[in-house]
């Protein structure tokens, strides 16, 4: 399904009402000497990458509820994520998760992608499930086992992920490694550790000049005990070892309650080695809820960081943007298009913070000021600059409005039927 686009745009009424909050917020802003032009323009520019595996139900320990409508081909997952840019214009990229989304007809994949105005983001390699027929299993680890075959198959299949990316062309690979123990003694830590950094290293080898590995961590989860890349520490270490292409990454849900993660973006990118970035929000763990519901102003502090960083850190590489979420309850699209709102607000908060004003209240010691200075932005509501971008970009200003309006799931229902099942877990 490709959404006409003189469907998308706003009526007039909607647009003077828009006009007139822009004009009032913009007048504001303007007199607080910030340059509303491009602050619009940078938030215009701002892509986030869908993976592959977001648009259709996610499923619990439990149980999978499905949205009917689901895209049962890797085709129509480009559609699916066409739809979103088009109403928001901030989703032009896919991250493709290999195997479950391998490309039969290259060539048609790539011209789809094109004509929905899509490039290839970080291709995902999957180690923590067996394929079928593979000669090894990954129970008890991939790129750390003990056994010597399964490491060269998890190895090999991270080769052939990068293959894969280059003929799409992708320029980065994410790995997350599943790896870990359920159960005390149950790993020599070290043995894990150097298993998987020989792995690694290994892998690395076969990126292209112009390609990024990325390597995510996360503290628990599948195994219960021990996660052989628990932390951004580890992660960093490891991307140290791997070269100067090697990068972490940081998934907002892969973290033990309370940790401060905006002090470890902040000090990759000093060390310039923050790669990737995974937008999700949480109460209790890795919930990958929709980006925004639980925590809007730890989000405004990272986004603080990511701000600050790219402003100051020439030595950070432009960073992977991809929302990491699972739906269990919403229309999967529906959940992604809140995500995307509420990651265009959140950076336009934090493009707010006066950075001058910040530095001197931090010098001086006043930390009363400092206080005051992040809330200004954080309580400004900047949806009117959100809508500006989109109105700029020819996308509706309200997408979520416009996606129910249009009847997007009644219509890819009555295209694909009920029982269409997306790949994925
Ligand atoms: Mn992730």
């Amino acid at each position: 399904m490709i959404i006409n686009p003189n469907k998308l745009s706003s009526d007039s009424k909607q647009i003077a009402n828009h006009n007139e909050q822009f004009d009032h917020l913009a007048s504001r802003l303007s007199k607080q000497n910030i340059e509303v032009p491009s602050l619009v323009d940078k938030l215009a520019a701002f892509q986030v990458a869908i993976p592959s595996w977001a648009l259709g139900a996610g499923g619990t320990r439990f149980g999978r509820y499905s949205y009917f409508g689901e895209p049962a081909s890797l085709e129509q997952k480009l559609e699916d994520i066409g739809v979103l840019h088009s109403l928001t214009r901030s989703a032009g990229a896919v991250s493709l998760h290999i195997p479950w989304d391998i490309p039969t007809d290259y060539k048609a994949v790539k011209e789809l992608a094109f004509e929905l105005d899509l490039r290839f983001d970080a291709v995902n390699s999957n180690t923590f499930q067996d394929s079928v027929g593979a000669k090894h299993s990954y129970k008890f680890g991939s790129l750390s086992n003990t056994s010597i075959g399964a490491r060269q198959q998890a190895i090999a299949h991270n080769k052939e992920v990068i293959k894969i990316g280059e003929k799409l062309g992708s320029k980065s690979m994410t790995v997350w490694l599943a790896d870990g123990s359920s159960f005390p003694g149950q790993h020599n830590f070290q043995t894990a550790l150097s298993n998987t950094q020989d792995s690694l290293k290994e892998i690395y080898k076969s990126l292209a000049d112009d390609w990024k590995l990325f390597i995510e961590y996360k503290p628990y989860e599948p195994y219960f005990y021990s996660t052989v890349i628990q932390d951004w520490g580890t992660s960093f270490m490891l991307a140290n070892q791997c070269g100067e292409k090697a990068y972490t990454l940081v998934d907002l849900g892969h973290h033990l309650p309370n940790t401060n993660i905006e002090q470890i973006v902040s000090t990759l990118m000093f060390k310039g080695k923050l790669g990737g970035f995974h937008f999700n929000d949480s109460k209790y763990g890795d919930d990958d809820i929709t980006v925004g519901s639980i925590k809007p102003y730890a989000l405004f502090l990272i986004f603080n960081e990511l701000v600050y960083g790219m402003a100051n850190n020439p030595q950070n590489p432009e960073l992977s943007w991809m929302i990491d979420a699972s739906h269990n309850l919403k229309d999967p699209l529906e959940d992604l298009i809140q995500s995307l709102e509420a990651i265009q607000i959140t950076y336009a908060k934090a493009l707010l913070v006066d950075q001058d004003l910040l530095k001197q209240a931090q010098k001086e010691h006043d930390v009363s000021l400092c206080q005051e200075i992040l809330q200004e932005a954080y309580l400004t509501d900047v949806r009117p600059l959100v809508r500006q971008a989109r109105l700029k970009l020819n996308a509706p200003l309200a997408p979520l409005q416009t996606y129910r309006n249009l009847g997007v799931r009644e219509q890819l229902i009555k295209e694909r039927g009920k029982n269409t099942v997306a790949t994925g877990l």
